[in-house]
C-alpha cells in the first residue's frame, strides 16, 4: 500500500470484502459551492450512496495525507475552508503532500487516489476538458489525460460549455477514452440534457455498464471510463439562459486575463452568479443523480 494513503477503516473493510464502494471528488466542496451548501450536498451524496447500498469513499488530501473517505468533521472542514484550501490536480500531489498541506482533489487526483485504494467507481459533476480556445491557449484538463491513464469508471453529466464539447470528445477518441451515454445517444452538457454531440455509445442499465468496465478491466487496458447521465428532466435549465451566462463568463475571464488553473473556478463561479440559485440547485440534483448511477453500477460490479 502507498506509504502516503490512508483509506478510511469502513472503506476498507468494504474493499477487501469485495463490497462495492463509490469514490467522490473534494474540488466541488471547496471551490465548487458555497458554505454550507457544500458540506450539506457533500453529506446528502454520501447518504445517497449508503442508501442504495454501497460505501462511499470522498477523497482529499488532508495534512499531506492522501485520504480515501473521509470523516463528517473533515468534510465540514474542507467545506468551511473554501478556496484557501489548494485545488490539487496531478502537478500539485508531489509538493502539498512534502509540505503537509492540504488538498481539494479534481476529478484528475480522485480517480489517482482512487485507484491507489482499490476503487473502480467514481461519481462527480462535471469533467474538466477542452477548453473553447484551446488551439491557441493549448488549455486542456489534466482529467482528460487522467482518463486516458487511470482505469477508473467516472460517472458525470457530461460536461459543461464553458468547454469545446467536440474537441473534448476528440481529444477522448484520441486517447481511447470510451464515451458511453446512461440511457442516452447524446453527450449531455450537465445543467442541460442535450448538445448535439453523440457518445460512442448509449447503455440503459448499470449491470452493462458494470459489464463493460470489467471487459475493459480484465483485457489490461489501463484507461478510464467516462460514463455520462443526462440532468433529471425536472432539473434542467434553459439552454439560452445558461449558454448567455457562461458566454458572458468566458468574456470576461478573457477581459480579465484569467489563465491556467484560475480559469475552471474563475467561470464556475461567474456563471452561479449570473443564474443565481437555479444553477446550484441544478448543480446538486445531477450529483444526486450521479452518486445513486454510481452506486448501483459499484453494486452490479461488485456482482460479478
Ligand atoms: N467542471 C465542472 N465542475 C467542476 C469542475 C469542472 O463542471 O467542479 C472541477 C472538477 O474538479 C474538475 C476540475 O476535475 O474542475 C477541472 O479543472 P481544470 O479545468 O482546471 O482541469
Ligand atoms: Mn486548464
Amino acid at each position: 500500500m502507498n506509504q502516503y494513503l490512508d483509506v478510511n477503516p469502513e472503506v476498507k473493510e468494504a474493499l477487501e470484502k469485495g463490497r462495492p464502494v463509490v469514490a467522490l471528488e473534494s474540488t466541488i466542496i471547496s471551490h465548487g459551492m458555497p458554505y454550507p451548501k457544500n458540506v450539506e450536498t457533500a453529506l446528502s451524496v454520501e447518504k445517497i450512496i449508503r442508501e442504495h447500498g454501497a460505501v462511499p469513499a470522498t477523497i482529499a488530501v488532508i495534512g499531506g495525507r492522501l485520504k480515501a473517505g473521509l470523516t463528517p468533521e473533515e468534510i465540514e472542514y474542507l467545506g468551511k475552508a473554501g478556496r484557501a484550501v489548494a485545488k490539487a490536480s496531478r502537478r500539485d500531489l508531489p509538493v502539498l503532500v512534502a509540505r503537509k498541506a492540504d488538498g481539494a482533489t479534481t476529478v484528475t487526483t480522485t480517480m489517482m487516489i482512487a485507484h491507489m485504494a482499490g476503487i473502480q467507481v467514481f461519481a462527480t459533476g462535471g469533467i474538466g476538458g477542452v477548453h473553447r480556445g484551446a488551439e491557441t491557449t493549448m488549455d486542456i484538463s489534466a482529467d482528460l489525460e487522467e482518463l486516458s491513464n487511470t482505469p477508473v469508471m467516472v460517472i458525470c453529466a457530461g460536461a459543461k460549455s464553458i468547454l469545446d464539447l467536440g474537441l473534448t470528445l476528440e481529444y477522448l477518441e484520441t486517447k481511447g477514452v470510451p464515451v458511453l451515454g446512461y440511457q442516452t445517444e447524446e453527450l449531455p452538457a450537465f445543467y442541460t440534457r442535450k448538445s448535439g454531440f453523440s457518445v460512442d455509445y448509449r447503455i440503459d442499465t448499470p449491470e452493462e455498464l458494470a459489464a463493460a468496465f470489467k471487459a475493459q478491466r480484465e483485457m489490461g487496458l489501463k484507461n478510464g471510463m467516462l460514463v455520462t447521465n443526462p440532468i433529471p428532466e425536472e432539473y434542467s435549465m434553459d439552454k439560452e439562459v445558461i449558454d448567455r451566462a457562461i458566454n458572458e463568463a468566458i468574456e470576461e475571464s478573457k477581459a480579465l486575463g484569467i489563465h491556467g488553473k484560475e480559469t475552471t473556478p474563475f467561470l464556475l463561479a461567474k456563471i452561479k452568479d449570473i443564474t443565481g440559485g437555479d444553477s446550484l440547485e441544478s448543480n446538486i440534483r445531477l450529483v444526486y443523480n450521479n452518486a445513486a448511477l454510481a452506486a448501483e453500477t459499484a453494486k452490479a460490479l461488485a456482482k460479478l
